[in-house]
Order: C-alpha cells, then sequence, then structure tokens
C-alpha cells in the first residue's frame, strides 16, 4: 500500500463518502442508522453539493419542489414548506441544511476537504482516502457521492487569462451578490444554466451578448408560487404520492403516452402540444406520445411546434430562427425550463451571436473575438457545462486491485455493473453512478434508491461478516451491453450531447445513461440483491475490529 510516512497517522472509520450534496447527506444519515462509523468530505465550505456551487442569478431547480425533495422522512413532508412550484437555489440549499440539522449530520462532514486519492490494500481488505488537507483515514467501504454534474468543465476557449474584465462560471458562482447594472455582459452557453442566467442578466446589464454554439429546445416553466391551500393538499396525499414516484419510471408522478404521434391527426396533435406546452413541466411533452424519443418523424413534430412557438415570441425572425434548434432531436440533448428566456431577445440591448456562423476565435484583453468582429464587454459569464458522470469520480486517484486506476480503467468509457460498481474497486459504490438512470430521472429519488441499495449491501456484508463485495469484468461488459443496446433503440445517442461526452474534448463517446426506466432498473437491483448479489463476489471475513455481527455467510462466499 503507498502510504506517506510523513504524513499523521490515519483514522479508522467504517466508510467515507466522498461529497455533501442531496447523495452525501443521505447515505450518511443512512450508514449511521446501521451504526457505521462514517466520514462525508465536501470540497465546498458548506453542504448542498450542485446547490451549494450553482448560486448564479435565477438558478432553480427544473423539477418541481414538491417532487424533488427526501421521501424518506414524512415527518420531513410534513413540516417543510416549498414556497414555489419550482424552488430556486437558496430555497433548496435551506431544505438541505434543514435536513443535515434535523439529523444532526454536520458532526460527521467535514467541509473544505477534498478527497484526492483512494488506495486499496488488498491484505487488509480497507480503503485508504486521503485528502488535500493531508488528511489520511482508513476505511472498509467507500461511497462515492461525488454528483453528476459537478465538475466544471473546461471552456476551452482560448485567450481566457488575457481578459482584462471580470469573468464568471455559473458553477461556481461567488457567495457575494454580483451587480451587472450598467455593464456589458457575455454569456458564453445556452444549456439549463445559460437558459437560466439569460433573463437574469438581462434585467440589470447595459449590454447583453448571447453566444450561442448550439441552440436548445426550452420550455416555459410556468413557476408560480404554491399556496397554503394547495400545499395542505398535496402534504394530505404525500404518502401516496411519494409511494408512486418510487413506481415511476422518471420519478415523476405524471401519465405516460400510450400513442404515437404519427398514428393521430396534426390538429389533435398540436393540441397536445400546446396543452404539455401550457403544462410547464420539463417532460410534458416527451411524454405526449410514446415514439418521439425513437423514431426521428415523430420527434420532428414535436420540435417543429417548439420552433413555431419561438417564431411566435422572437420579433425578429433571423433571431427567432438562430435561436430554433437544428441537426439533434428535441430530448436527445437535456431540455431546459425556462422564465421569459425567447423574449429576453426582444429587448433591445440584448443580442444573440450565433457561434455556428461565426466561431469565437479568441478571447481577448476587451472581450470575445469570434470569425467576424471583437464583441467588447465589461464581463464575461461562462455557462460551458461540466464534465459530467465520470468527471467527479476520475478526478479523485482511485486505486483499485493490482495498482489498477479507475481512470485508466475508464479511459475508453466508464465501466460499471448496475452503475454502482466497477470491477477491481471492492466496496467501493458509486451514487447514481455512470450507467445508471440518474440523470434521466428525478435525481432525488434515484438517490434515494442507490443510498438504500448500497445500504442495505453493506448491512448484509456485516451482518454475515463478509469483508469485501466486488464485481467481475463479465457482470460490467454484460450491464455496459444491455446499457448501450437500450440506448441505440432511443435516438438519444445519436446527438452530440454531455449524455454521451461529446461536450469535453477527447472524452470517449458512449451513452451513459440507462434508458430502460426507474421502475425496471430499480426491480433489476432488487432482483440481484435477492439472489445473493448476483454478479457480484463476496469474498474474505471481517475480524472482530470491524464491529460486525455474525460470521455465518448466507450466500457464496470465497475466502
Ligand atoms: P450544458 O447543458 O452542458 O450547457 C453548456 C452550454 O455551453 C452549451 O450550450 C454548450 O454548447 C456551450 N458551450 C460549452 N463549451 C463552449 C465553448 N467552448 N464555446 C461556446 N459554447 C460552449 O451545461 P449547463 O450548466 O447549462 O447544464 C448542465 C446540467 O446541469 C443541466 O442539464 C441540468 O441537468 C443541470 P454545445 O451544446 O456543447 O454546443
Amino acid at each position: 500500500m503507498d502510504i506517506d510516512s510523513a504524513s499523521p497517522s490515519p483514522t479508522r472509520v467504517d466508510a467515507v463518502v466522498v461529497g455533501a450534496g442531496a447523495a452525501g447527506i443521505y447515505q450518511l444519515h443512512r450508514l449511521r442508522e446501521q451504526g457505521l462509523r462514517t466520514r462525508v468530505f465536501e470540497a465546498g465550505d458548506d453542504i448542498g453539493g450542485t446547490w451549494f456551487w450553482n448560486r448564479y442569478p435565477g438558478a432553480r431547480c427544473d423539477i418541481e419542489s414538491l417532487s424533488y425533495s427526501y421521501s424518506f422522512s414524512p415527518e420531513l413532508d410534513q413540516e417543510w414548506v416549498w414556497s414555489e412550484k419550482y424552488a430556486t437555489q437558496p430555497e433548496i440549499l435551506r431544505y438541505l441544511h434543514h435536513v443535515a440539522d434535523r439529523f444532526d449530520l454536520r458532526k460527521d462532514i467535514t467541509l473544505r476537504t477534498r478527497v484526492t486519492r483512494a488506495v486499496y490494500d488488498e491484505e487488509s481488505r480497507h480503503w485508504e482516502v486521503s485528502t488535500d488537507t493531508g488528511e489520511r483515514v482508513i476505511a472498509r467501504f467507500v461511497v462515492m457521492a461525488a454528483g453528476c454534474s459537478s465538475t466544471p468543465k473546461d471552456p476551452g476557449v482560448p485567450g481566457a487569462a488575457s481578459f482584462a474584465g471580470d469573468t464568471y462560471q455559473t458553477a461556481r458562482w461567488p457567495r457575494e451578490d454580483v451587480d451587472f447594472a450598467g455593464r456589458r455582459v457575455a454569456v458564453i452557453g445556452t444549456g439549463s444554466s445559460g437558459v437560466q442566467i439569460i433573463p437574469e442578466i438581462a434585467k440589470r446589464a447595459a449590454e447583453l451578448t448571447v453566444f450561442q454554439r448550439t441552440a436548445a429546445f426550452t420550455l416555459p416553466a410556468r413557476n408560480r408560487p404554491i399556496d397554503a391551500a394547495e400545499l395542505a393538499e398535496h402534504k394530505a396525499r404525500y404518502p401516496w404520492f411519494r409511494t408512486e414516484q418510487r413506481r415511476s419510471k422518471g420519478g415523476s408522478v405524471v401519465e405516460m403516452p400510450t400513442v404515437s404521434a404519427l398514428e393521430v391527426s396534426e390538429e389533435e396533435r398540436t393540441a397536445a402540444y400546446e396543452s404539455a406546452w401550457q403544462a410547464g413541466l420539463l417532460s410534458a411533452m416527451l411524454r405526449s406520445y410514446t415514439d418521439l424519443l425513437v423514431d426521428e418523424r415523430a420527434n420532428e413534430t414535436a420540435a417543429e411546434f417548439i420552433r413555431a412557438k419561438i417564431r411566435a415570441t422572437v420579433a425578429d425572425q433571423e433571431t427567432a430562427e438562430r435561436l430554433s434548434p437544428r441537426g439533434f432531436a428535441f430530448g436527445t440533448k437535456r431540455p431546459c425550463l425556462d422564465t421569459d428566456y425567447y423574449a429576453t431577445f426582444n429587448e433591445p440591448h440584448v443580442r444573440l451571436v450565433d457561434l455556428g456562423r461565426t466561431p469565437i476565435e479568441e478571447i481577448t484583453a476587451k472581450g470575445v473575438r469570434t470569425s467576424e468582429r471583437e464583441w467588447p464587454v465589461d464581463a464575461i459569464v461562462f455557462a460551458t457545462g461540466f464534465d459530467s458522470f465520470t468527471g467527479s469520480l476520475t478526478a479523485v486517484d482511485i486505486v483499485g486491485k493490482d495498482g489498477a486506476r479507475l481512470r485508466d480503467r475508464w479511459a475508453a468509457g466508464p465501466r460499471s455493473y448496475l452503475g454502482l460498481m466497477s470491477a477491481g474497486f471492492p466496496n467501493l459504490f458509486t451514487v447514481t453512478g455512470p450507467l445508471s438512470p440518474s440523470v434521466l430521472t428525478n435525481m432525488m429519488v434515484s438517490i434515494e434508491q442507490h443510498v438504500e441499495w448500497i445500504t442495505d449491501c453493506v448491512t448484509y456484508l456485516r451482518e454475515q461478516g463478509v469483508a469485501e463485495i466486488d464485481t467481475t469484468p463479465e457482470a460490467e461488459e454484460e450491464w455496459g451491453a444491455h446499457v448501450a443496446e437500450l440506448a441505440a433503440g432511443t435516438l438519444y445517442p445519436t446527438a452530440a450531447s454531455w449524455y454521451t461526452g461529446a461536450n469535453v474534448p477527447g472524452k470517449a463517446r458512449v451513452f451513459m445513461a440507462y434508458v430502460g426506466g426507474l421502475d425496471r432498473y430499480r426491480a433489476r437491483c432488487a432482483a440481484v440483491a435477492e439472489e445473493g448479489y448476483e454478479g457480484f463476489v463476496l469474498s474474505g471475513r471481517t475480524g472482530a475490529a470491524d464491529g460486525a455481527g455474525g460470521v455465518t455467510a448466507a450466500g457464496p462466499v470465497r475466502p
């Protein structure tokens, strides 16, 4: 084992959790309930993960608040009061703080500490985890709860360092208020973050120039306050609602379509799309018909409906055309929800630069220079996205059996069984890891499903006195092929999206989410556990020092 003898001797716990976002704090709660001494390390100076870092103006969840929240505590459901249909970032952060306080979680969370390395010792079957503050911790289990979209990608625009004005990144927004009043501002990027921040900056800035590489499909959020009567009514049916969420395909309680978009008349289709447009829900349009994500012709009917809405909203038809997404199917890049996004381009001080026609060549001291001209600005906001799915996992130097590094093993794309564990990296779990349903679902519901499965697995191992769980290259291979096969039956892999890693130059192109639905996935995970952890290998015996229960293993345990 690679131990730095100069640093203080390591402490011992049962489990280390990496990240104190929604996944990490729930994992801590569950493991502690099972009596595991657990340490959580969080790089930020507060808990909250995504909802700590993405504090830019306009940041909101685009899943409804009443649905995007933990389901594990009926008391929590009853006491927490959501104020809006779509909660703002500060409100979600307050909620996560409340959860941390209510379940007394903070005492086991170490902030401002980044896990840099984790090395598995095959002899003792423990991980040694190192941090950037020089701490070392030895633990039987490591749970990576580091987030699917938490490592901002390098915007990759040359010359950024030479800019004389202020530079901001939506994913690393400063804590203090940024006042754009009277300033000339550039926003680069028009994904969910760009679409949310652009109308907010337009309210203050003297000039706003939006640099768009790919036009996004975005739908109106129709956000509104939640009144007391609606909240009371929802709380009364929360037990039913939470059960339905857990049974659902995507973690939300919604009606699923039964007919093809091509089976109905144009009038009927337009009426259905109009009703979805009015609903103000991220998935409403895609759920109008069964085949929008599998048939290009069907998809085009919805895409064209949205383009017509853009033309009807944006006064200048040339700008409307540039804002109209083309070249990829609706839904194959993550759609956005917005408040007045398209209407913002009717403001006289807002302009759109289409990078498809005039790409950025460099950032200069004065502003952004495209192939056409230089755009002088006082501030540049990068809303350029993340190294999603794998970035936060490969950022840690994870060294498993035989000295193998996770980042090398995943060079050609992530390899994982059920998105939970990678062969050769025993006792190391990933919450909403690559090749699980993750970002295609309501993340809160997926997080709970993974955390609970991991907790049950760890509890089982301890009860049986089993030291190690690993998966096999065969199980991983079979799962990867299954995920790829399901994806290939859809339009998803046809787009150059962050779902496939295409947004990060040099990253392997693999569709990284399980499209089969959370219901089907949940059933598979449960069956695997019930069948004695099929596809996993359980081996070794724990000693008394592990505080584990009896040592009579029920399943096939290798020495
Ligand atoms: P996204 O959805 O990855 O959006 C990033 C945007 O930035 C997108 O429009 C990109 O264009 C654009 N981009 C990225 N790099 C560049 C460069 N170098 N030049 C110009 N434009 C660039 O990230 P978000 O933060 O908006 O949302 C991420 C997810 O977080 C969101 O979907 C929710 O799940 C939460 P591209 O499309 O790559 O051509």
